[in-house]
């Protein structure tokens, strides 16, 4: 969050429309590189609101560089609207969750946190607001639009880039840079780049509404351990609680929360229980009084406390915008995480209300916001920050309560900037194909907004299936989903069991190759998080990256890229008669003996060496030995790739506990060469066997040593060009 602050304004030239008086004076500041924040006018400029999106307050630099894309201010049917034209052949991405096609052009979206259970497309507003837009020309040079505003906005897409908010004039930031991913870079500078997630977050998470009691969870845990399918994460949802009351466990379902912590530790595995933001109105309910000690609940217009029902019955909602009510919130969590908890689930925080046709509370319901936020306003300019707020005070809490420890926060409302404190997913989607296709374009778009760390509910939450592909559609979403950033199972209440092995031997056998493939990409994965860590990059990347300028993968959304050197090719239709187009060149790979047909086909990109590692039952098993070096030479015999590795949870990497090792391959004539070319961080080179398998055109052949010299070996054929 930033404060307003006084400023020197740059005012550019009238830009007038249709000769309307909306169109005072655009004021447009450098803000940095080829990056420009426009204002309606300089009085808009010195009355905007503190944002929500940007990490920092962005200092004025100068005018702004008279050829910069811009927006057209003008008020339309009350509404502050801002308006960019884009030229022809350029593609539209972004704007958050979403569903429908990767690719937005045509696409309109009404940004206002919704609880949307079992959304279909279109859908007019999910579950957070990213008030962004990432264009790219058919030249395969982008920009991106970011509309700094809180308040309901509506994208259309349909010709040109056009916001139209409730509320006051807003500002607007236009990004401009060479390729789309350079753009994406610049939004996370911006709004803040994940911290680093423990390892065991990326590990495979098993979820239902809900595993209860605790004996039906040890039954989860135990069913993977039995079967060898990997597995990291537990869930609990909300059945856990003393009839729903947040921070409580049911003394029958849930009597030692401490010792099932503990007995799912001691086999590897980790736990994240659900707290939502509706707290039973309930005088005795400690929660209740001490939240009524400082008066914690958002008001009503008229001053008194609103109540909405929610699973426990008639609930208060904590004010967020307070930095006192976030503290005590934050302090709420230190004797729940004292249990051995290790990650938090917020749901229901758009806020979600019952029995109201809004789905949520009322928009002229009063925050006592800090001034550091713009001071105290009515819903409608929080509603779609609630969500962020809550995690940010839920992010505070965990780390507090366990500062040693990385924090685990997934959130199922948030905001344009929200990836500083929580990860995502996509709500409650339905068990069918569609849904399982929009599972990839939403995780996608989630990453060209700034939030990385996406996925869906794996096998869909509501309903069973399609009859008679139950198995086969959770089998396909199996081998998709877990090469998504964010890989759980999840389901509804009632529904059938959806664990990898409730459909018979055939889809186990598919989980669990899908979850092999996932652990054998361990390596890789966890380097690709500390890319997008340290530089805002999203770990799976729409097929385009691999060539902006084909147009062919432009609308291309059921192939996608995982990181810049694996492109995963799945099968979104039962009777597999779609065919995905493909990166050119790209070449095929296997990570296990048997191909499974249900399997997304794994094609690596020439020039890139992308390190692979043993399967795990869950992240921190054994010791990464061997290390797999898959090397895919480009046209000119050369490829690259980095490993990051570190103690996987914990902050000692912070100074210095790490090995960001650089690997360079070679090929002349026959004769390739791989070996470490640098390296950063303390750790030293680790005492491990290292296997190279080069991918060649048609062939595969394999090299053996170490890291501490160059493995060489000679290849059988000569050499090719792919
Ligand atoms: O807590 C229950 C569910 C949860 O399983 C789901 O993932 C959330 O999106 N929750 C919504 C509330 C009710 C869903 C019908």
């Amino acid at each position: 969050m930033v404060m307003a602050r006084a400023r020197i304004l740059f005012v550019s030239v009238l830009v007038a429309i249709s000769g309307t008086a909306a169109h005072a004076q655009r004021v447009a500041e450098a803000v940095g590189d080829r990056i420009v924040r426009f204002h309606k006018d300089a009085a808009a400029a010195n009355a905007a609101l503190p944002s929500f999106a940007l990490v920092r307050p962005l200092a004025p630099l100068g005018p702004a560089p008279a050829s910069a894309v811009a927006p057209d201010f003008i008020v339309e049917d009350g509404k502050h609207v801002a308006i960019v034209a884009v030229p022809d052949g350029t593609s539209l991405y972004g704007t958050g969750c979403v569903t429908g096609p990767l690719l937005r052009n045509g696409r309109t979206v009404t940004l206002w946190n919704t609880d949307a259970y079992g959304y279909a497309d279109p859908a007019a507003s999910l579950y957070q607001s990213h008030p962004w837009v990432l264009a790219v020309r058919p030249d395969g040079t982008a920009f991106g639009v970011l509309a700094d505003t809180t308040w309901r906005t509506e994208i259309d897409l349909s010709s040109s880039i056009r916001f139209a908010a409730e509320g006051p004039a807003f500002p607007v930031v236009v990004i401009e840079r060479p390729s789309a991913l350079a753009v994406v870079h610049a939004l996370a500078d911006l709004t803040g780049k994940i911290e680093m997630p423990p390892k065991w977050a990326l590990g495979y998470h098993q979820c239902r509404y809900s595993y209860y009691p605790d004996s039906k969870v040890r039954e989860i845990a135990k069913g993977f351990r039995d079967r060898q399918i990997p597995c990291d994460v537990i869930w609990m949802d909300i059945d856990y609680m003393r009839g729903y009351r947040c921070f409580t466990f049911d003394p029958q379902h849930f009597p030692d929360p401490k010792a099932l912590n503990a007995d799912l530790h001691a086999q590897g595995f980790h736990t994240v229980w659900m707290i939502d933001p509706g707290i039973k109105a309930e005088p005795g309910y400690s929660i209740f009084d001490s939240g009524t000690a400082i008066d914690a609940w958002v008001k009503k217009a008229d001053g008194t406390t609103y109540q909405g029902e929610v699973w426990p019955g008639m609930c208060v909602f904590p004010d967020y915008t307070r930095q006192d009510v976030r503290t005590w919130w934050a302090g709420l969590y230190k004797d729940f995480m004292a249990t051995g908890i290790d990650g938090v689930w917020n749901d229901m925080n758009e806020p979600a209300v019952f029995n109201v046709k809004s789905k949520t509370m009322p928009e002229d319901n009063l925050h006592r916001a800090d001034a550091s936020l713009g001071g105290p306003g009515p819903h409608a300019r929080f509603h779609n920050v609630y969500g962020m707020l809550m995690v940010k005070a839920t992010r505070e809490g965990v780390m507090a309560a366990n500062p040693d420890k990385r924090p685990f926060v997934l959130s199922r409302a948030n905001y344009l900037g929200g990836q500083r404190y929580a990860a995502m997913w996509t709500g409650d989607n339905s068990a069918d194909w569609e849904h399982l296709e929009a599972s990839v374009s939403m995780s996608v778009n989630m990453g060209l907004s700034a939030q990385p760390f996406a996925g869906p509910d794996i096998g869909g939450f509501a309903g069973n299936g399609p009859a008679g592909q139950e198995g086969l559609l959770f089998g396909r979403w199996m081998g998709i989903g877990a090469m998504l950033p964010f890989a759980r199972g999840h389901t509804g209440k009632g529904n059938i069991d959806k664990e990898p092995w409730s459909f018979g031997p055939e889809v186990e056998k598919v989980c669990r190759q899908a979850l092999d493939r996932r652990y054998q990409l361990m390596p890789y994965l966890y380097t690709l998080f500390h890319e997008a860590h340290t530089r805002g990059s999203p770990v799976v990347r729409p097929a385009f990256f691999a060539d902006s300028r084909d147009p062919a993968l432009r609308s291309e959304d059921d192939t996608f890229l995982l990181g810049g050197d694996v492109c995963v090719v799945p099968q979104m239709v039962p009777d597999r008669t779609r065919t995905p187009v493909r990166p050119l060149n790209w070449r095929g790979f296997k990570l296990e003996d048997v191909m499974q047909r249900e399997l997304p086909d794994l094609l690596i990109r020439p020039g890139a060496i992308v390190p692979v590692g043993p399967v795990m039952q869950h992240v921190d098993q054994k010791p990464l030995d061997p290390l797999t070096l898959l090397v895919c030479f480009d046209a000119d015999g050369r490829a690259t790739g980095t490993l990051y590795e570190d103690a996987g949870d914990g902050w000692a990497f912070r100074d210095g506990d790490f090995r960001l090792a650089r690997f360079e391959a070679t090929l002349a004539d026959t004769k390739a060469t791989v070996r470490l070319a640098s390296f950063e961080g303390k750790r030293t080179i680790p005492d491990r066997k290292v296997i190279v398998r080069f991918i060649m055109p048609g062939y595969e052949t394999y090299a053996y040593g170490t890291e501490s010299e160059a493995i060489e070996t000679t290849l059988p054929v000569p050499r090719v060009r792919p």
